[in-house]
């Protein structure tokens, strides 16, 4: 039959998972071969991603999923292994949470002044962009020693194949790219003192990455050859292939550790404005731009999770759809609350700081939080709308966040627009169509797309009421 299996690694901030997509000319079919746990460790140097306990997963995954006609990988962003003259990987990858990045921009901006190096790249300020992270590095022995730099999922290719290659989507958050050329900025680079070299060759989603290596079949019991191909290693670029939207007036959330929240643009926007906003450009499929802002997210909860030791989620959530809304409210994108650790007392904290009632029950936190993603997603639909001049009728939210109702829900109301929430697996099911595209099994962005909107279930979600609780809580924060 014309029925093809593909294996997508998806690896995100908490867990990993392999996931076989079946596509065929109309259908179009997601399966779960293995999930794992991703723990960062806390070692004495600080926090660190478990590289070989995710490759480990990744081997378990492609066991589990038999047969398949390709594989491709995608994860978060910006982080990355360094590879000796050997090729052997010099320690574990830094997780981006790690605060050896603290006050490092800052000192770049002395060198390359903040609005400078925004016109040349289009990248938000986050601390952890990869070229803050190589200037925290600079001196290090390690770094000395380094000939050559992968990406997380580039890495993990690697490993799968023996081949190196930058994938272009996860390069474009490294903040080294100039989004007009789509290609690396060879000017920021130099006047940071950044070596390029050691970034192996650009790649772009669809080429082809190698083919499983003998050792890797052997231990995953598959038959060669397997080929690899990039796809939008970035989660994010994946996730945004795959929101299900027909035409181009509409903006998507991808939620799920991080909110981020935007527009898919065709060409950036680099104006001093949307520095200010801190709108970042990172390049999509097909020439497109990811206009977006990136939100704190779930992050918040599962922090404020992990530190009242794991209650039930389902009941959290029903107690807190039954409090009023927008008793008090934080801002989302504050990086205040990047940080792992006593997050339910810093979420009082910003309340108390800021005038507003402080929430006290687990419930009453909950729902503090929610508001506040929803306040956040509602400011970065309409700041995106407005920086890029362009207007939109729909919200498409994609990730895990859409199995949060009252997260959608609150949303749409926020947002005064109707939200079209799923597929909860975007990142996985973005990885799989770009394969099944480079098999010449489907068609362009927007055949992928309707694909999607065809085989995937959605549930909308209508705005209700008006938007003026919403704009007034907006109006308490920017007061503080
Ligand atoms: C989401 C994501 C975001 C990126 C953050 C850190 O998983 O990839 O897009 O800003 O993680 O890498």
């Amino acid at each position: 039959s014309a029925v093809k299996s593909y294996a997508a690694v998806d690896l995100g901030a908490s867990s990993g998972r392999v996931m076989v997509g079946r596509v065929g000319p109309e259908g179009l079919e997601l399966t779960e071969a293995h999930r794992f746990a991703n723990r960062p460790v806390r070692t004495p140097e600080g926090l660190r991603w478990d590289v070989l306990s995710l490759y480990a997963g990744v081997l378990d995954g492609l066991r589990a999923a038999g047969r398949v006609d390709s594989v491709g990988v995608d994860s978060w962003a910006v982080d990355y292994g360094l590879l000796d003259a050997d090729g052997a990987l010099l320690g574990n990858p830094v997780h981006y949470r790690d605060p050896r990045t603290e006050g490092v921009a800052e000192k770049v901006w002395d060198t390359l002044p903040a609005q400078e190096l925004y016109a040349a790249t289009g990248l938000q300020y986050a601390p952890f962009n990869t070229l803050y992270q190589l200037v925290a590095a600079r001196g290090t022995a390690q770094l000395a020693a380094a000939r050559r730099l992968l990406l997380v999922p580039d890495l993990l290719t690697h490993w799968l194949t023996g081949e190196q290659g930058t994938e272009l989507t996860n390069a474009s958050t490294t903040q080294l790219i100039d989004p007009r050329t789509r290609d690396w900025s060879r000017e920021v680079a130099d006047r940071l003192g950044i070596d390029l070299g050691l970034f192996p060759p650009l790649r772009r989603p669809g080429d082809p990455a190698g083919l499983l290596r003998p050792e890797v079949l052997q231990e995953t019991g598959l038959t060669g050859p397997v080929p690899v191909t990039a796809v939008g290693s970035h989660d994010t670029a994946s996730a945004v292939a795959a929101v299900p939207a027909s035409g181009e007036r509409f903006a998507y959330i991808c939620t799920g550790t991080w909110s981020l929240a935007g527009l898919e643009l065709t060409a950036p926007v680099l104006t001093e404005e949307s520095r200010a906003a801190n709108f970042t450009n990172e390049l999509g499929l097909d020439g497109t731009v990811r206009y977006l802002r990136n939100i704190m997210g779930l992050w918040l909860l599962q922090e404020c999770l992990r530190a009242w030791g794991d209650p039930d989620l389902d009941g959290l959530l029903a107690q807190a759809a039954g409090m009023p809304a927008l008793r008090s409210v934080v801002d989302a994108g504050d990086p205040a609350f990047l940080a792992p650790g006593r997050m339910p007392e810093r979420i009082t904290a910003a309340c108390r700081a800021s005038g507003q009632p402080v929430p006290g029950t687990p419930a009453e936190v909950t729902r503090c939080i929610l508001d506040s993603l929803a306040l956040a997603h509602r400011r970065a639909v309409l700041d995106a709308q407005r920086l890029a001049g362009q207007s939109v009728d729909v919200v498409h939210v994609v990730g895990g966040g859409t199995r949060n109702a009252l997260l959608c829900r609150l949303t749409a109301d926020a947002c005064g627009l109707p939200v079209v929430a799923g597929p909860a697996e975007a990142a996985a099911l973005g990885n799989v169509l770009v394969q099944a595209r480079a098999d010449g099994l489907v068609g362009d962005l927007a055949g992928m797309r309707g694909l999607l909107a065809r085989t995937q279930p959605l549930t909308r979600y209508e705005p209700r009421g008006g938007t003026d609780a919403w704009r007034a809580a907006e109006a308490r924060l920017a007061d503080r």
